[in-house]
């Protein structure tokens, strides 16, 4: 792991203690949430009008929480979404010009900066800008939030259904649930989740998930042709858990705390080789038709009391100081979401590769593919 991503780790490590820290406190929610929708602050446009185009990933924000927006600002949102990171950058760069809010990750964050595709807005100089976390201010992929304000981060393990599947308990690493032969299974369709957990099933180190040894990539894509999933998505999922229509899933650790609180057979898995942990971000695209909504939606959900409630229906935890306080106790007291300390040592950042190990990744992952 390199340096700035070992601080990145560490960051988001001391933000799950800072939240575990919070837990019996008195909730200030009363207090926080009749606060302006963005303080008034010297340029920045604090009202606006017309609608605001938001592409994010599926079933990740509140409903109500944009219609409190729509009433607050009286800025219309238009919701699209996406499934994956790389969805979002193929639509990106086929010509689609109509969004002026998308939600990439990290390592994803990275390669379109990289690419001329965000605009540098200077998100920590927004009213709410200080309500950053410290920790994620100075991240890897956007040092000083130049061109991100960041919503949820968290990481991905395996979703199992206990009643269901009674060898959940034996399934204790990404290399049991790829060799197990289990029935019944849900796996993600993201490139990166799922080679680079079949890299570490075949003895990669996290430091080494973008290697470009093609001997690794063989083993890996050698791993995986056994392991054959009822489905390969990554939308619907929550539903099949609880439902019990699949009873195992590689997982987002909040959409299984989603699941948990429907159908409380369902437990989270820390594999034991490790698993990545990420952040995802609201950036501005190029070419946005309506940059000032954008701007104004992206400080309006930094408010303490709006990330909160975004955390409160997504499951996940935040970047925002404050929200602790204001997020539920099933939230906060649940180990697949604040992370246990014994833990903390498996988790690493989701790794963001050059071209080659992309290439890599891409090929490794439509052999499986076409394999099903
Ligand atoms: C969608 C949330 C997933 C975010 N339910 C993964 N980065």
């Amino acid at each position: 792991m390199n340096k700035r991503k070992a601080t990145y780790v560490a960051a988001l490590a001391a933000a799950g203690a800072l939240l575990l820290s919070a837990c019996g406190g008195e909730s200030t929610a009363t207090d926080t949430a009749s606060a302006p929708a963005t303080a008034a602050s010297g340029e920045f446009p604090t009202s606006g009008s017309g609608v605001v185009n938001l592409y994010n990933w599926t079933d990740y924000i509140d409903p109500a929480l944009l219609d409190k927006f729509e009433a607050e600002t009286g800025i219309e949102v238009i919701l699209d979404t996406f499934d994956s990171n790389e969805t979002l950058l193929a639509k990106l760069q086929s010509g689609a010009t109509g969004y002026d809010i998308i939600m990439p990750s990290d390592y994803m964050v990275e390669q379109m900066i990289g690419l001329g595709m965000l605009q540098e807005v200077d998100v920590a100089s927004f009213p709410n800008g200080k309500y950053i976390a410290p920790e994620f201010m100075d991240v890897y992929f956007d040092p000083g939030r130049k061109f991100t304000g960041p919503y949820m981060y968290g990481t991905t393990g395996i979703a199992c259904n206990t009643k269901l599947e009674p060898e959940c308990e034996n399934i204790k690493s990404w290399k049991d649930l790829f060799t197990g032969n289990y029935p019944k299974v849900n796996a993600l369709k993201d490139q990166v989740e799922i080679v680079s957990a079949a890299l570490r099933a075949t003895g990669v180190p996290a430091s080494d998930l973008c290697t470009t040894d093609t001997a690794k990539y063989v083993a890996a894509e050698e791993m995986l042709a056994g392991f054959k999933p009822d489905v390969i998505d990554n939308d619907g999922g929550n539903e099949r858990m609880i439902t019990g229509q699949v009873s195992i899933r590689t997982s987002w650790n909040g959409d299984t705390h989603r699941m948990k609180m429907e159908n409380p057979d369902i437990i989270f898995i820390y594999p034991s080789e490790g698993l990545n942990f990420w952040s995802d971000h609201m950036a501005i695209p190029v070419g946005a038709p309506n940059t000032d909504n954008a701007k104004i939606f992206i400080n309006w959900l930094m408010d303490p009391a709006n990330m909160a409630a975004a955390s409160n229906f997504s499951g996940y935890n935040n970047a925002i100081t404050g929200t602790a306080d204001l997020m539920n106790d099933e939230l906060k007291n649940d180990p697949g979401v604040i992370v246990p300390e014994e833990n903390k040592a498996l988790l690493s950042p989701i790794p963001n590769c050059g071209e080659e190990a992309r290439e890599l990744y891409t090929q490794v992952f439509t052999t499986w593919l076409d394999s099903q």
